[in-house]
This record gives structure tokens, sequence and C-alpha cells, in this order.
């Protein structure tokens, strides 16, 4: 059971305004922010992010929205993060998502779904690598620092 998971918080969240908000109850959940930033992808660097789904059908459609505007990045620690994580922001489609989690709230629809979780703690530590090199984590647990 790992103690970190990676998140962004994607385009359309940024834009409308619901940065703060999704910190806020990320925070509330019992997450700590080790790591932080917005960024804007380019293109390769989303094709790279999502190389994993490049097979699937909305493979392009996702590495054009997700380079199409900054998206907040962040590494989050917790006992158990990434399945907790994953519990507080819910179904990748909106309308599965169970009401209180942060995509049933803030996302609209499958591919601006608001957030993205790691899905493995292998995931979350090639994803938070992709993002931070070690001097921009600020970890309570030294895991963080011996991927
Ligand atoms: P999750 O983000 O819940 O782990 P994945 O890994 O299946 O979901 O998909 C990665 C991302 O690809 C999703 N967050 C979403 O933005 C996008 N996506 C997934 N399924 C679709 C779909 N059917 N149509 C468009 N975009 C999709």
């Amino acid at each position: 059971m790992g103690n970190f998971t990676f998140t962004m918080i994607k385009p359309r969240a940024v834009a409308k305004g619901y940065t703060g908000a999704i910190l806020d109850q990320i925070i509330k959940d019992g997450f700590r922010i080790a790591a932080m930033k917005m960024v804007l992808l380019s293109k390769s660097e989303a094709e790279a992010f999502y190389a994993v789904h490049k097979e699937r059908p909305f493979y392009g459609e996702l590495v054009d929205f997700m380079s199409s505007g900054p998206v907040v990045a962040a590494i989050l620690e917790k006992v158990n993060a990434v399945e907790d994580y994953r519990r507080l922001i819910g179904s990748t489609n909106p309308a599965q998502a169970a009401e209180g989690t942060i995509r049933r709230q803030f996302a609209e629809s499958v591919q601006a779904n608001a957030v993205h979780g790691s899905d493995s703690d292998e995931n979350a530590a090639i994803e938070s690598t992709f993002f931070f090199p070690f001097k921009e984590r600020y970890s309570v647990d030294g895991d963080l620092f011996m991927q």
C-alpha cells in the first residue's frame, strides 16, 4: 500500500475556476500536498503522458483537450493514497460518479472529467516523475524520494 498519488486538475476545471474548491475538498479529505504547479502541457507532452492510451479511439481528442489550457498538477500524500483518491474523485464517467465525489460535482463529460488520479502505486511514481524533480517535492515520508 503506497502513501502518495499523482493528480491533475484538468483544463476545463481550471478554466472554470474550480481549482480552489477541488483543492479544498482534497485537503479536507486528509491528503497533504507534497508538490504542486500549474503548467500548460505541449501536445507532445500530453501524448507522452497518455501513451498507455495510444490505441484507444479517444486518444487524439484526449491529447488535444489536455494541451488546450493549463492543468494543476500535484503529488498528494496520505496512507493508501491511490485507492482513497480514486474513491474521492469517483467514476471516469461523471454521470456514474457517486454523490459528493469530485467528478460528480465538477466534471463536464467523460473526457473533461475535472481531475486525473493515478490508478496504481507504480503509475503514481511514473506520473509524479513526469512532472516533479525530487527537489520540488516536500514530503513528510521518505518514500517520495526513493522511487
Ligand atoms: P480514469 O481517468 O478514470 O483512470 P481512464 O484511465 O480509463 O480513466 O481514461 C483516462 C482519461 O481518458 C479519462 N480521465 C478521460 O479524460 C479520458 N477518457 C476515458 N474514456 C473516454 C471516452 N470514452 N471518451 C473520451 N475520453 C475518455
